[in-house]
């Protein structure tokens, strides 16, 4: 028996504390002197109602949930911190725009956003980029999405959009999946979704890596500066590493493949060091430009160009630690986009000024007490001085008589409180004469809103063939699982004002009729192409924060696996090795290695590229090995790279794969060929609409 191990009856051994442990007590602090069974009368008798010990620890449990977010609820997050490059002090007084080279912690959380917590993390949906700055004014928090615009343009559509999207009301299905009769059948009815689901249905939905996304702030915000002085403003994050997505069946695969694709991929990457980065973008113009643009900045389903307003590099996002607990951290903070400082303020985006409600209000639901700020995570790192007191769950203990202001019982000595400031206090941004809104009291939608198809054309005029294809065919993938028989024929009817192309090949794909045009609420105009949207024209030919995957097995080339792996190393990506059984492996020279993964649940849909390296032994094994031969030959039809060996050609040609440019030796033309997909590829394997 071990130091702290002791026998208790019934022949088992157990750990009692010791100078390293420490004792195990109750929320009291009460010592527990057995942690492994209830209190009994008799050896085999009743449970006593009297085990306080028992019920504090199952009274715990059961109420270890709290409500999940009623969207966004499936996410993971990592603290890090902001670095500004340069001084913005000409634009904006926040302080955190003031000193180059300055840093300021922060908590970044990631989500999808129709599926509940348990779903999985590949689904095609939206991602949500919520980043919380711990400044010394206070909390800002720029809550965005992975995609620069939204689906509707007023606030009172939300819950609409939501309940429409989510799992259907009586049923409970589909879980995380918009390809369903009440999404469409409200994208039918509501032609201002038009630009965001062509953006929901791009690859963009369907991304590689967390670590690989953008992040828009999406809404129009002020930047103000000391002189009161306002410039509008977009916000941008750029991922170091670039973006980059899967096709749509790697990401059904990957659903089977791991649940938790994305969270690990996070998780692992700053588990060794691999940081992700993003850097700050900001795009600044004025209200002559805002005039002049044919959209309204305040209409959120709309965005400006980069080709137009270029986007200004003013710092980066470095996500340097895991949060320790996910429960106490991921899952208790609480974003909210009227967290600001002063030097940031909002638009009279319709949209924006509902979230400004929302988001406080959920919280109460969610935490419980409005004094969930005081939750470590959600905690502003710079001095919290007020007066309101008390409140379920208060834990400061705030000294003194005086819990309203003015008083004249705190004025001087130890426990003066606080007064405001009209210096350093935040004041709204109050327009110039021309700028400021007055007029009736509406419940219209502004005729500058109208134009609803213009900017779903660009965004698909921006893309390349093989992207166009992709939003096509995931609109008849779509479509084709809603039962609903008028909405795809309505769906097709309003797509006409975005491309007839689009339009007829989303028919042909259905097999139905063209239905006659939607009238549209204004003409659509062709605006000028944006290459910026494009996933594929902007692909970064890297293998940095990237995975290989390696086939292996008895009698593989130990020293052909070295050198791929060396080499891998050096392009800054990582190898995984997989094997029909995980241990045991002997090599070519005699070593014995473990893999990490076996083959049959470690699918090719886990990796960037993939190389094979078999023995002539092995090979003619593995060609009667189902996983193995849908192992190669998904990475081909995932348009990925393919290295091997010459031993392991007759496991490529069981699989049907044809050589192309990304089918290669293994060497220097593997290393390059995998930093690429093969787009050119995907026409002779799968009939995209
Ligand atoms: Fe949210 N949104 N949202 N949203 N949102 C929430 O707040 C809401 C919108 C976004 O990781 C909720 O704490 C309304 C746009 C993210 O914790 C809730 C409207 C954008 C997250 C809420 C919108 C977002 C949320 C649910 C329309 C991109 C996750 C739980 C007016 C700019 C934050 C919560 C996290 C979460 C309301 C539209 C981003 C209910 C009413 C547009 C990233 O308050």
């Amino acid at each position: 028996m071990k130091k702290n191990e002791r026998e208790i009856k019934g022949g088992e051994t157990h750990q009692s504390a010791d100078k390293q442990h420490g004792v195990l007590t109750t929320n009291q602090g009460m010592h527990i002197s057995d942690n492994q069974n209830s209190l009994k009368s008799g050896q085999r008798g009743p449970v006593l109602l009297e085990d306080f010990v028992l019920r504090e620890k199952i009274f715990h449990f059961d109420h270890e949930r709290i409500p999940e977010r009623i969207v966004h609820a499936r996410g993971s997050a990592a603290h890090g911190y902001f670095e500004l490059y340069e001084s913005l002090s000409a634009i904006t007084k926040a302080d955190i725009f003031q000193r180059a080279g300055e840093k300021t912690p922060l908590f970044t959380r990631f989500s999808t956003v129709a599926g509940g917590a348990g779903s999985v993390d590949t689904p095609r949906d939206v991602r949500g980029f919520a980043v919380k700055f711990y400044t010394k004014e206070g909390n800002w928090d720029l809550v965005g999405n992975n995609i620069p615009v939204f689906f509707i343009q007023d606030a009172i559509k939300f819950p609409d959009l939501v309940h429409a999207v989510k799992m259907e009301a009586d049923r409970a299905y589909p879980q995380a999946a918009s390809a369903h009769d009440t999404f469409w059948d409200f994208v039918s009815l509501m032609p201002e979704t038009s630009h965001m689901i062509m953006w929901a249905m791009s690859d963009r939905a369907i991304p590689r890596s967390l670590r690989m996304i953008e992040g828009f702030a999406v809404h129009t915000f002020r930047l103000v500066n000391a002189e009161g002085q306002s410039t509008f403003v977009k916000f941008h994050w750029k991922p170091k590493l670039g973006l980059q997505s899967t096709v749509w069946d790697e990401a059904l695969k990957l659903q089977a493949a791991d649940n938790d694709y994305h969270r690990r991929d996070l998780h692992e990457a700053i588990e060794r060091g691999d940081f992700p980065e993003w850097e700050l973008g900001l795009q600044l113009f004025d209200q002559k430009l805002a005039d002049a643009l044919p959209y309204d900045v305040l209409d959120a389903t709309k965005l400006i160009p980069e080709e137009l307003v270029p986007i200004k590099i003013v710092g980066r996002m470095v996500l340097d630690r895991n949060p320790d607990n996910f429960f106490a951290e991921t899952e208790q903070v609480a974003y909210c986009p009227a967290n600001i400082v002063p030097g940031i303020d909002f638009t009279n985006d319709p949209l924006l000024q509902g979230r400004l409600f929302s988001y406080l209000d959920t919280q109460k639901s969610r935490l419980g007490t409005a004094n969930f700020h005081q939750i470590p995570v959600n905690a502003p790192k710079c001095p919290v001085m007020n007066l309101q007191r008390d409140g379920m769950m208060q834990t400061a203990v705030i000294k003194g008589r005086a819990n309203y202001e003015p008083n004249s019982l705190d004025l001087a000595g130890e426990e003066a409180g606080p007064r405001e400031c009209p210096v350093t206090g935040f004041s709204s941004f109050r327009g110039r004469p021309e700028m400021q809104e007055q007029g009736d009291k509406l419940r219209v939608r502004p005729e500058s809103f109208a134009d609803h198809y213009s900017q779903a054309r660009l965004f698909f005029n921006s893309q390349t063939a093989s992207e166009q294809a992709h939003i096509a065919s995931a609109i008849v993938f779509e479509l084709s699982k809603v039962n609903l028989q008028h909405v795809p024929e309505k769906i097709v009817a309003n797509f006409r004002n975005i491309s007839e192309d689009l339009a007829a090949r989303i028919a042909n794909g259905l097999g139905i009729a063209m239905p006659a045009k939607a009238p549209a609420a204004k003409q659509p105009q062709d605006l000028e192409i944006s290459p910026a949207l494009s996933i594929q024209k902007n692909w970064k030919e890297t293998l940095q924060g990237r995975c290989i995957g390696v086939l292996v097995s008895d009698g593989s080339d130990a020293a052909a696996i070295d050198k791929l792996r060396t080499a891998i190393a050096k392009k800054g990506a990582i190898t995984r090795l997989v094997a029909p059984k995980l241990n045991g492996i002997t090599l070519s020279d005699g070593t014995t290695i473990t893999a990490n993964g076996q083959l049959a649940g470690t699918p090719s849909q886990l990796f960037d590229a993939v190389a094979v390296i078999l023995s002539a032994d092995a090979t003619a094994m593995l060609v009667k090995e189902a996983a193995a031969v849908q192992w190669v030959m998904d990475a081909f039809g995932h348009l990925k790279a393919i290295g091997y060996n010459k031993e392991a050609q007759p496991l490529l040609d069981k699989a049907g794969i044809v050589k192309d440019e990304g089918v290669t030796d293994l060497g220097k033309q593997f290393i390059a060929a995998a930093a690429k997909r093969y787009w050119e590829r995907e026409p002779s394997l799968r009939t995209l609409a």
